[in-house]
């Protein structure tokens, strides 16, 4: 724990609130693109130690080191390298890489050119999820922008490096975020999993030594070249370094986009956060339950509060950081609903290559419907763990594991309440029934 801890830490939000954040003339103001400067003036490999010094881990959910795999890049493979940004920002409740792209899209842009650099790569994407155009737009601005300058293209910054960055606009399919479905869908194809290995490191796009990282990891790498790694890498915990951008949404005062050190706590972040959300008649709320990481991670109660929001300590509780999505649910919320609108997300997105994720959250939803309604039996919850220990590590890629994780949570910590609703005939949450509401 270092002394940063329970408080808020802005470098990525750090210019959010400047005039027109999002044009070069305001980042440039900053110090914009002097990080870029600095990293042509070191070899490749002295940026890619540099990233791994700092501990760096990957921002999309997994936490994989970022220096290691930008390291796992072949240089005597003769095919082109490339970079791939993975911006199909879409696990419920997370909202951090999509303000982080509308604010400030240089931080990006620069992370990119930085990081692109480091692999020796000529060629860079970002793949954007297709539903936010506004997005796409202002990172085509701010790329246009940056060709003008002279920080892409030839020769840039005269240091004899080129690179090209191109924009991509998916379709709009969840799946996609998932790194080797992303690729197939950059190349043309309907996107879904490879099989791995080969990771893309070395067999990535266009069969090509690709790095696929999460926006906000390459955006954090332009403060690690330009601050150093021992800055990054002295906050944060011992094993989960720097900060990341927490994104707080549900019944919560203020919500929004917290950057913090990893490590912090929701307590703590509620605290910056104006506490759980009062009922309408000024009746205080109390916290039943929150995802740590998006809804593919288990469920956390309110005995979770002071679990410090790192990779090892959430994995120690049972759940994962993932995309430090907080979703938090107040005591009027039913658990059965939420995890029945999760389920049918999953149900919707899967991507229908594998069996026990396709008809396996397609039964989930069945299932699930009837206990909600209070028609189901208590064999239903058995049947539904069974379902779900069908899927988890059977399913070709994590959107299958993931679906499980709301309802196997939610049956550990609420059992009762599903119960509830057989006793009861329907849900005891329905405003008919609930003196909640009162
Ligand atoms: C080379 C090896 N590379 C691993 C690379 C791999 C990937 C990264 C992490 O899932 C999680 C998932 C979701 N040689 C390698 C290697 N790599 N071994 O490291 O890989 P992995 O398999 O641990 O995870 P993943 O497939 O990247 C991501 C969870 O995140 N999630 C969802 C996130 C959704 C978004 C979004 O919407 N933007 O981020 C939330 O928790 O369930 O567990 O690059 O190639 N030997
Ligand atoms: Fe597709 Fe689901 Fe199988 Fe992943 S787990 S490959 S999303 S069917």
């Amino acid at each position: 724990m270092t002394e940063t801890q329970g408080t808020l830490t802005p470098v990525l939000t750090a210019n959010w609130a400047d005039d027109r954040s999002w044009t070069l003339s305001s980042y440039a103001a900053r110090g914009g693109y002097d990080a870029l400067d600095k990293a042509l003036g070191m070899s490749p490999d002295e940026v890619i130690t540099m990233v791994k010094d700092s501990g760096l881990r990957g921002r999309g959910g997994a936490g994989f080191p970022t220096g290691m795999k930008w390291s796992f890049i072949p240089q005597d493979n003769p095919n082109p390298k490339y970079l791939v940004v993975n911006a199909d920002e879409s696990e419920p409740g997370t909202c951090k890489d999509i303000p982080l792209m509308m604010a400030s899209p240089h931080t990006l842009v620069e992370g990119v050119i930085i990081s692109s650099y480091a692999i020796r790569a000529n060629r860079a994407f970002i793949y954007v999820r297709g539903e936010v155009l506004h997005v796409v737009r202002r990172l085509q601005a701010a790329v246009a922008e940056a060709y003008a300058a002279g920080h892409l293209g030839t020769d840039i910054h005269g240091s004899g490096y080129d690179l090209d960055l191109v924009i991509h606009a998916g379709a709009g399919a969840y799946i996609c975020g998932e790194e080797t479905a992303l690729l197939d869908s950059l190349e043309g194809r309907r996107g879904q999993p490879r099989l791995r290995p080969p990771f893309p490191a070395v067999a990535g796009l266009y069969a090509s030594p690709t790095v696929i990282n999460n926006a906000e990891s390459i955006a954090s790498v332009p403060s690690i070249v330009a601050n150093g790694a021992e800055w990054f890498a002295g906050m944060g915990t011992e094993k989960s370094n720097g900060f990341g951008i927490f994104s707080l949404s549900g019944h919560v005062n203020r919500p929004g986009q917290y950057e913090a050190p990893l490590g912090i706590t929701l307590r703590q972040l509620l605290e910056l956060a104006g506490g759980v959300r009062v009922a309408p008649t000024g009746q205080a709320r109390e916290l039943k339950f929150w995802t740590p990481g998006g809804s593919s991670t288990p469920l956390f109660t309110a005995e979770h509060l002071d679990v410090p929001l790192d990779f090892e300590s959430v994995g120690a509780a049972g759940s994962m950081l993932g995309t430090r999505a907080l979703q938090i649910f107040d005591e009027t919320v039913c658990v059965v609903r939420a995890v029945l609108r999760w389920t049918e997300f999953y149900k919707h997105e899967s991507c229908g290559k594998c069996t026990p994720c396709r008809e396996g959250t397609w039964w989930l939803v069945q299932v699930l419907t009837r206990l909600e309604k209070g028609q189901g039996s208590p064999e239903d919850l058995d049947l539904l763990l069974d379902q779900c220990d069908n899927i988890l590590g059977r399913s070709f890629c994590a959107l299958g594991d993931g679906a499980t994780s709301p309802i196997t949570s939610s049956i550990k910590y609420f059992r009762d309440e599903y119960l509830a609703h057989l006793e009861q005939g329907g849900c005891p949450f329905d405003p008919a029934r609930s003196t909640l509401f009162e």
